[in-house]
């Protein structure tokens, strides 16, 4: 399992938005911590924190790690 921070979530739409982004790179079994900020996933095959930081920017998140 891997884990990233996200900040600038607050309630279930954004967790969603997040949790397709995720998955459109690849992620599997993504699960995320509202409170926290923590998205933990499953990678199948590598996934670049770089991507995963674009695509979250992209959709007006904050990728904190
Ligand atoms: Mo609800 Mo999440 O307006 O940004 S989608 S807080």
């Amino acid at each position: 399992m891997a884990t990233v921070k996200v900040k600038g979530m607050s309630c279930q739409h954004c967790v969603k938005s997040v949790t397709e982004a995720m998955e459109k790179l690849g992620a599997k079994d993504v699960k995320i911590d509202l409170l926290t900020g923590d998205v933990n996933y499953e990678e199948p095959a590598p996934i670049r924190k770089d991507d995963i930081k674009a695509a979250i920017e992209k959709i007006g998140f904050e990728y904190a790690g």
